[in-house]
């Protein structure tokens, strides 16, 4: 396979003024007729003419009327051309209804939609699908289907045909077409400009009750990028269509978001409030796209973080203001650290933009969306809020309709501050993640804060430099009082040393306040520190990591030694979860442990073996503890947290449920399932059944819970994936595989639909001690069902490959079992290019 390479970059020979498309649908037979207005690109080297195409039949192809017999591979076309505007017409034939991938034109029950990000377009017509060609699209949609949407404004609609014209230049990628049998939700939003937008969210018939929350925070999204970014709303239409096979989240087509009906459908009663929430981050995600990927895109996908780590950054700002910050900070390191560390500390890491790809859909990483952003709120911190704001407001004036790069986004900074930002772009080229060791002194009233960075190296990166660490930092004195509010340390050398004078008795340095760099804190306080910080520290950042420190530092004690957990860690912690001053969903955070992949983790960094079955029951023991320490406190808390109002997905209520859950879970381990069936048989939402339901099976009351489940949900897909992937996260770790196995043989196991298939595989491999069982049962197991999937949808199959990518912090025993299966699955007869890159890189 080709590797592509950035350094390679050269601008396509041929400009493109307009492209005229018109769809003939058809299920297996589906004409698209094709009208491209041409001309040399003057900024061009090479002038050759080469046009993507994948899977396409080509029935005609004319240049200026002439036709024309161009040379076709399997990745495209070339063809002469006049040295001179010309347009381009031609003719395919594509079968959406065999089209399993999900890329290009295919159907998911009944309805056509599209999927062009990345390369999907080419599977559509021939055509330059490169991002850095913009061009202004006209689409005709002939077929016998009640809704037929493209993007932009609509020109023209008759039964069984509709024209759109998009006046936005814009990439291949962005194009979109849904057609079917759909019913709209409408509503609309008038712009800050004057312009009256009708909003419409369509679904299929039966869905219409899903529609609300969705609706109401496409509006709330619109508002916020008017008040804080100043960006409005650019043409009169605002499509959203829900669809059930997608292989990611959502895509934010111009005009026409398309987006998996798991994360856009909700209702109180098959919807958690983690959906609500999530629902309506990834719904300002894909509108937040509107001004950054669609109206300044990226030259080339290298520049994939450009639009990612932007837009991911403002949807965390967004959710901030919607939500708790404190609470939206806290949840987005724990998921930077559960997803980003081990793919930049493992056989994937890469850099933020990476230097060279086979298949970039293989680069919808968690270190190009998150530590991308992650990178961008860096670069806030470290500029201010103020220069900031007028750095965005320079990019959108400067790069409005540009396929712009990395380096443009630096100079509006650079430009804007009069920074010189070279040594800050290390982070976007350089992979792994930095480690940050302290040591301190106090002599008199200073006290001395040495720093030091290392970069591990890796294959992306062997020779990492040092990088510019934004390191926020306060200090808290020993009667508890905050002795140095937050200030930012600009760390730019190897080691430095900071110091801080006039201080009465020796603090605690609070560092890293809001985890202000995505690096690996090595910072050697004493477990009474800690306390300290969880009882004291203004940074609610910090206080929730003084504690997950506890916690981890506990965990590993009994996996390591067998020791008794620390009284005064435990007592903080109740301090702290029956404080009725903090935020109910800020004491639920406190009460979760670092996740068991997380223990893995800290173990292999510590040079250690990480034994799954240890650390599983290292967890479970934790639970105990936890649960009889706080007994005392879990059925007040519990009772005093329920929610007596009707429902709302809000941040109050959802704080309250998700503190009485976390007590539920531990009075389920030491009182039974009583309390979860009453919860369970009275709950009038899903956040409380489903929470109701998990307890329920921990303790042992599962079959007939989710039997019940079942009946009562077995018509609604969504709620049904929740079925299938409870079953598999609560099983026991020797049974996990098992348990996985058996859901495949029930009848609405349907494994090509991207959701059921990750209801259950995603959810395996997410079972720490299941999938790594020494049975090497999980690992077996996903082997079989990824070389099946991959022969119908390689995007989806590579993605969860990534399920191995830390096989090799484990034993010998489990190491020979998975490379067997790396071995296996790579020995497939036909695998993608997609898994095939995937499994080699993870292999090494
Ligand atoms: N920009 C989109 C990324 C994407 C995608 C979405 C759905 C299906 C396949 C896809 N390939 C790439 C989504 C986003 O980041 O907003
Ligand atoms: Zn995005």
């Amino acid at each position: 396979p080709q590797t592509i390479y950035l350094s390679d970059y050269s601008p396509f020979g041929y400009l493109v003024d307009s492209v005229s498309l018109i769809f003939d649908l058809a299920p297996h037979t589906t004409r698209v007729k094709s009208r491209i207005a041409f001309r040399p690109n003057p900024d061009a080297t090479d002038g050759t003419f080469f046009l993507h195409g994948e899977a396409l039949t080509l029935i005609s192809a004319t240049i200026d009327g002439a036709p024309v017999s161009p040379d076709i591979t399997p990745q495209g076309l070339i063809c002469a051309v006049p040295d001179a505007p010309f347009v381009w017409e031609s003719e395919v034939e594509i079968d959406p209804a065999n089209n399993t991938a999900l890329e290009g034109l295919y159907m998911s029950n009944g309805m056509y939609c599209t999927q062009c990000e990345a390369e999907g377009f080419r599977k559509i017509t021939y055509y330059p699908d490169r991002p850095d060609v913009m061009a202004i699209f006209d689409v005709t949609i002939n077929g016998p289907h009640p809704v037929l949407l493209s993007n932009g404004n609509p020109v023209k609609s008759a039964p069984d045909t509709a024209q759109w014209h998009d006046p936005w230049p814009k990439p291949a990628y962005l194009f979109a077409l849904v057609a079917g049998d759909l019913v709209a939700h409408s509503d609309s939003f008038t712009t800050m400009e004057g312009r009256h937008v009708a909003l419409n969210l369509y679904v299929r018939p039966g869905d219409e009750g899903k529609c609300d929350f969705g609706m109401r925070a496409l509006k709330a999204s619109m508002k916020w990028d008017e008040d804080v970014y100043g960006r409005a709303y650019d043409l009169d239409l605002f499509n959203i269509v829900a669809v059930d096979d997608f292989n990611m989240g959502a895509m934010e087509n111009k005009g026409l978001n398309i987006f998996n009906s798991s994360v856009v459908l909700a209702s109180p009663e098959t919807s958690t409030d983690m959906n609500f929430e999530r629902i309506e981050a990834i719904i300002a995600h894909e509108y937040f796209h509107n001004w950054t990927g669609n109206r300044i895109t990226c030259r080339d996908w290298f520049q994939l973080c450009l639009k990612e780590g932007l837009t991911v950054f403002r949807d965390s700002q967004f959710t901030c203001d919607m939500r708790s910050a404190p609470v939206k900070r806290i949840s987005d390191v724990i998921d930077l650290r559960a997803r980003q560390f081990p793919e930049d500390q493992g056989p994937l890491a890469h850099p933020v933009r990476p230097e060279s790809f086979q298949e970039i859909n293989n680069f919808y990483t968690a270190t190009v969306y998150e530590k991308g952003a992650e990178v961008i709120g860096m670069l806030r911190r470290l500029v201010g809020d103020a220069a900031y704001a007028r750095a965005l407001d320079l990019y959108f004036d400067r790069h409005d309709g540009d396929a712009a790069t990395i380096e443009d986004w630096l100079q509006v900074f650079e430009d804007t501050t009069d920074r010189d930002l070279s040594q800050f772009k290390r982070w976007y080229t350089q992979a792994g993640t930095p480690h940050l060791h302290v040591s301190e002194s106090f002599e008199l009233d200073t006290l001395t804060l040495t720093l030091r960075q290392e970069t591990p190296p890796s294959a992306a990166t062997p020779a990492p430099a040092p990088l510019v660490i934004p390191i926020a930092l306060g200090l808290i004195g020993p009667d508890g009082e905050e002795v140095l509010d937050t200030r930012v340390l600009e760390m730019t050398k190897a080691e430095q040393s900071f110091r801080f004078t006039g201080l009465d008795a020796q603090p605690i340095a609070s560092i890293l306040r809001g985890f202000s760099a995505p690096v690996i804190l090595h910072h050697d306080l004493s477990d009474a520190d800690r306390v300290h910080l969880l009882a004291h520290d203004t940074d609610p950042f910090n206080r929730w990591e003084a504690g997950r420190t506890l916690a981890r530092k506990a965990l590993l004690g009994i996996i390591e030694r067998g020791t008794q957990v620390d009284a005064a860690y435990l007592n903080g912690l109740r301090a702290v979860i029956t404080d009725e001053r903090l935020d109910p969903a800020y004491r639920a955070l406190m009460m979760g442990l670092p996740s068991q992949s997380d223990l893995a983790s800290a173990l292999h960094e510590r040079g250690q073996t990480p034994d799954p079955a240890a650390i599983h029951y290292a967890s479970e023991a934790m639970r105990d503890i936890l649960a009889s320490h706080l007994a005392d406190d879990l059925q007040a808390l519990y009772h005093a947290h329920q929610v007596s109002e009707p429902y709302q997905p809000d941040a109050d209520q959802s704080g309250q449920r998700a503190l009485s859950n976390a007590m539920l879970s531990l009075i389920s381990r030491t009182d039974g399932a009583a309390l979860a069936m009453r919860q369970f048989q009275g709950a009038d939402n899903m956040t409380q059944q489903l929470a109701a339901l998990a307890c329920g099976i921990r303790a042992g009351q599962g079959d007939e819970m989710l039997a019940h489940f079942e009946a009562q949900w077995k018509d609604d897909r969504l709620v049904m994936d929740k079925w299938f992937g409870l079953q598999v996260h609560e099983a026991a770790p020797e049974n996990a595989a098992a348990v996985a196995k058996k859901l495949t043989e029930h009848p609405d196991f349907n494994w090509k639909n991207p959701n059921r298939f990750r209801s259950v595989f995603g959810m395996l491999a997410m079972h720490h001690a299941g999938f790594h069982h020494a049975s090497g049962a999980g690992y077996r197991l996903l082997a079989d069902w990824l070389i099946r999937l991959d022969a119908v949808n390689p995007q989806t199959t590579a993605r969860m490959c990534s399920a191995f990518q830390t096989w090799r912090r484990y034993d010998p025993d489990r190491q020979a079992i998975i490379k067997e299966q790396l071995d296996r699955i790579l020995g497939t007869e036909g695998l993608s290019r997609d898994s095939a890159e995937m499994l080699t890189r993870i292999r090494g």
